[in-house]
């Protein structure tokens, strides 16, 4: 159980790692059925499985193979900040490459590592709900610029066939795999090029005392999953100190006082 030294050292050298086939068939199957039908036929789904990660992709929120890194990589406590789905059609990308180098986003969701511990701000999660090969042009990286000293160079920024870099990397995985990047890496979603889409969810986790996304889910959608993954949305606090020792913000406690997750209801 838990990441491996290995896969950490691969975290921490490349800036993403991919965990291979954690998902069983049929969830796939469920999965990728309801964001095909969100965008062919949202009417055909209750309204609490219009969005991810509501419906049959909540189980992707706290699926163990995935809290497990996360615990290793941001730490013991995290929440969902963000959560989109995509069917990528042959020709769309979702753009140029962005991030990496020393500017981070903002440090207090930039990547480090102290006293033997990784804290990587803000972490993506893709589940790949497609087998993807490399050459289908799932989402490209630069390794390794996530902790980079000099700002990203010209002339490895181009996704032009002939014109990319030398260190861009892809990936190649079966469907069912969970891809995790930390949001400073240097990273693409360029064009893609298969003739069947890319149907993937995309999740973004933080420290649960940090929110860099505001959550702009309809509240249904957090309505309608368990009270065990509404957790993952509880209020961004660590500590209440009017008791003694202090309240821990944790997920036992909002399952104990049976609180309301974060509020969109009211939301402008
Ligand atoms: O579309 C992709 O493959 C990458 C998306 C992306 O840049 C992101 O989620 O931050
Ligand atoms: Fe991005």
């Amino acid at each position: 159980m838990g990441m491996t030294d290995e896969e950490k050292f691969r975290f921490d050298l490349n800036g993403y790692l991919l965990r291979e086939a954690i998902l069983t068939p049929d969830e796939i199957a469920e999965i990728k059925d309801q964001v095909e039908r969100m965008q062919r036929d949202p009417q055909s789904l209750e309204p609490h499985e219009r969005a991810v990660p509501g419906g049959a992709s909540q189980l992707l929120i706290d699926h163990p193979k995935v809290i497990e890194v996360l615990h290793e990589i941001i730490g013991p406590q995290v929440r969902l900040e963000g959560a989109f789905s995509m069917v990528r059609e042959q020709g769309e990308r979702h753009g140029d490459l962005h991030g990496g180098g020393p500017q981070q986003i903002d440090p207090i969701f930039g990547y480090r590592v102290q006293n033997g511990r990784i804290h990587a701000g803000m972490v993506r999660v893709a589940f790949e709900l497609t087998d993807i090969e490399e050459k289908d042009g799932a989402t490209v990286f630069i390794p390794g610029s996530h902790k980079a000293n000099f700002p990203m160079h010209p002339d490895h920024m181009s996704l032009e066939e002939g014109q990319r870099s030398p260190f861009l990397r892809g990936y190649s995985c079966p469907a069912g795999s969970a891809l995790f990047f930390t949001e400073n890496l240097c990273h693409a979603g360029p064009v893609w090029q298969r003739e069947t889409p890319r149907v993937a969810v995309f999740f973004a986790y933080a420290h649960l005392a940090t929110h860099w996304h505001r959550l702009t889910l309809a509240p249904e959608i957090i309505a309608g999953l368990s009270r065990e993954r509404q957790a993952y949305f509880r209020e961004p606090w660590i500590a209440d100190f009017r008791t003694n020792p202090a309240t821990s913000n944790t997920i036992e406690r909002f399952l104990e006082k049976d609180e309301a997750p974060i509020n969109t209801e009211h939301q402008p």
